[in-house]
This record gives C-alpha cells, structure tokens and sequence, in this order.
C-alpha cells in the first residue's frame, strides 16, 4: 500500500507493506536477523557509503521494523518514525538530540516518573537544565521559556494526574521562538489524539501501552514531522546509543496496531462508564478523567482528542494506607503499574511509578498518598464496575 489517502483504521492494517514483495505472506514476515550477508565485498562498502539500498546490520535497520515504522509515521500523520526496545530510549533519544550541555529543558507540571528521574541525570551530569511548568495560558508558556530553552516536552494528558494542555497553543508560541516540541502521546494513541496535526515537531510513545495492548511487549516509538531529522537520529543517536527494538517486539507491535482502533473504541467506552460510577460514589474525594464536564481543561481535551481514553486518576477519602487498601481488596481488577492492556490495572503512583519523584515535587505535580490510577481494561464494564463497588464498600 503506497499511499495514504486511505483512512486511519485502513492504514492500521495495511500501511507500509505489500504481500507480494513478501511472498505473499498475508502477515509482515518476521525478520529475525542480527546481520545482512552481502553479495560482495563491494556491495558492503555500497550499503555502508549509503549507495545502495539494503541490509546491513539489524541496529541501523532491519525490514520487519521498517514496516512497524512506515505504519505508526503514517498513523501520527509524520514523516519518520523510530522504534525503540522501550519508551524511555525513545525519550533518551530525542532529549539528548535536542540538547547539549548548557542547555534548558521546559516540561509540563508533571511527567512520568523516569522522565523525570532522566532530567535529573541529565542535569547533575551534563548541565542541561529543565522546569516542570503550569502551561495553561499562553502567558504561562511565554514566562516559561528561557533564552537557552531548546526543548519543549509536554505530556498530555499527563500521567497520572490526568491535567490536559493544548497542544496548538503551546506549538504557536514554541514556533515563534524557533523551539521545537515534542509531545509524549502514550496516555492517548494516536488513534485520539495526533499532536503533529496539532504543530508538534515531535511525538513519541511507549508503545509497551496501547499500542500494543497486550502487556507482553516493552518498546517505543518515535514519529517526527521532518523525514531528513529523523534520518539523522537513525544514523547518530539512535544506532550510537543503541536502543533499538528487536525484531520480534516490532512483529508483536504490528500485530497489536491492527485492533488499535477497536480496542481504543472499547476502552474509552468502559472507562466513561466506570468514571460515571466513580464519580458518584460517596468515597471518592476526586477524580480525573479528561472528558469529565467539570474538568477545567474539558473543552480543550474535547478539542484535541477524538475520546476520553481508557485512564482514569480518582483520590479516596485518607491517604497511602486507604489507597493501598482499596487495592487489596479488588478481586479482578490487577494491581500492576504499566497500562493500556485487556486488563483492567490499578496502580498507586505515590509508591509506585512516582515514588523517584522527591515527595515536593511529587506533591507539586499533584500526586497525593490517596490518588490511584485506574487503566480501564477490555473486560464487561459491569465485572469491573461490580468489582469496585465491592471494594468501596469494604472500606
Ligand atoms: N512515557 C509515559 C507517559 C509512560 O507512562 C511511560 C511508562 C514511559 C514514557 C516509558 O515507557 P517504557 O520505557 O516503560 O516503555 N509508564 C509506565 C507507567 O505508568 N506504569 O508503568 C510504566
């Protein structure tokens, strides 16, 4: 399939590959190859000058990853797109292309827990600085940035609390400083949400979430709207660094994206119907949801997302021991970190994924001792619903 005046869910399917390049295999073949033989020793030095098209050493390139790219460049409306063995060398991967040392990172409020822990490397190691922002109005964005900012890096909806930003306005006021963006999608897909349409530069994934959807794959993805940069990352950071996905993780990702629109349909669904039953319960203190009406930032998650997703964030009455109650008692609901998969997941953030956070920050970026965040599974709504209830009423 050559071009991409096919809809989104086609593309999902069908993107980047022809049967009859392939031997008619219906299924993208599964390259499992460290290396490439080459002909000659001529046509190596060809490949390796760049002068021929092929093989050379599955790090720098392999055709079963390349289908994987060509399918999630198109599905996030770039131009090039990267996998990675996970989503944090995806982020290592475009932070340490953006900067250098001497340099300043600006982040929203919040971001997950080993982005973060990766700033602070980045700055006790390398002096490239960063702040973790409120970028809510266009003033906030505009004081936010210094003179030596060279990176925008925004979550949204931010894990785990849930707070959107708008991607326009942020790109607007990035684009009159010439400071390129780039936007962790994972909370969202690309299904509902394609912050490139949106004036980002950059989108990344870990795909280890819903883009894989079946909790057997760590991986990222990294999709960006210039084809040369992206070629210049494969070709320095990216095979200099080295973490790249390995064949079978892209073959297993390939899989995964062509349900993604099902299972993204499904999971926004059940989790509107389990917000409408937290939301009501008299335990919960607050809840987090990006299409609740009373969310301040309602109208523009309405704007930017074509549904409310399948993460829920919600706050119980007390604190960690409350919290970690609560998940003692599910019977169905698993209590695991990670998220996106047919399994319903509940997490404490707290002493989980944000427990590197120093408790200020942490605190700064909204996660309390009783917030627990919920990743809605595939399940009947009823059973998880049911399963709640219970829970609750034990307290
Ligand atoms: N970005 C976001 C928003 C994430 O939630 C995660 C992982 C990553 C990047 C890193 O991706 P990974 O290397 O794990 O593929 N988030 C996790 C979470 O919330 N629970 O477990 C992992």
């Amino acid at each position: 399939m050559s071009n991409s005046n096919f809809s989104k869910e086609t593309m999902y399917i069908h993107k980047g590959y022809k049967t009859g390049d392939h031997q008619d295999s219906l299924a993208v073949p599964l390259y499992q190859t460290s290396t490439f033989a080459f002909d000659t020793a001529e046509q190596g030095e060809r490949r390796f000058a760049g002068e021929e098209p092929g093989g050379i050493y599955s790090r720098l390139g392999n055709p079963t990853v390349q289908v994987l790219e060509e399918r999630i460049a198109a599905m996030e409306l770039g131009e090039g797109a990267l996998a990675f063995g996970s989503g944090m060398a995806a982020v290592s991967t475009i932070l340490v292309h953006l900067t250098k040392s001497g340099d300043h990172i600006l982040c929203t409020r919040g971001i997950y827990g080993c982005t973060f822990g990766l700033l602070k490397i980045l700055k006790e190691k390398y002096d490239i600085s960063h702040d973790l922002k409120t970028l809510i109005t266009e003033e906030e964005i505009e004081n936010a940035i210094k003179p030596n900012t060279t990176c925008i890096y925004i979550e949204t909806p931010i894990n785990p609390t849930m707070e959107i930003v708008d991607i326009e306005q942020i790109t607007k006021v990035a684009k009159k400083h010439g400071i390129p963006v780039v936007v962790d999608n994972t909370f969202s897909s690309p299904y509902l949400q394609n912050p490139i349409e949106l004036g980002a530069d950059f989108v990344l994934h870990s795909a280890t979430k819903y883009i894989n959807g079946h909790g057997d794959v760590i991986a990222g993805i990294l999709v960006g709207r210039d084809k040369g940069e992206m070629e210049t990352i494969r070709g320095t950071v990216q095979k200099d660094f080295g973490g790249i996905i390995s064949p079978f993780d892209a073959w297993l990702l390939i899989r995964g994206l062509k349900t993604l629109h099902v299972r993204m349909d499904r999971h926004s669904e059940n989790a509107s119907k389990v917000f409408d039953f937290l939301k009501a319960h008299p335990s919960v203190e607050h809840i987090y949801y990006p299409f609740d009406v009373d969310n301040p930032q309602y109208h523009v998650a309405k704007k930017q997302m074509k549904a409310g997703g399948g993460l829920i964030s919600f706050t119980i009455k007390g604190g960690v021991k409350e919290a970690q109650k609560l998940m003692n008692e599910l019977k169905l609901i698993k209590i695991a970190v990670s998220l996106g998969d047919a399994e319903t997941l509940i997490q404490h953030p707290y002493t989980m994924t944000h427990s590197v956070v120093p408790e200020k920050e942490r605190l700064e970026m909204g996660i309390t001792g009783g917030l627990l965040r919920l990743s809605v599974g595939l399940e009947n709504s009823s059973d998880i619903i049911e399963d709640l209830q219970q829970a609750l009423s034990n307290m």
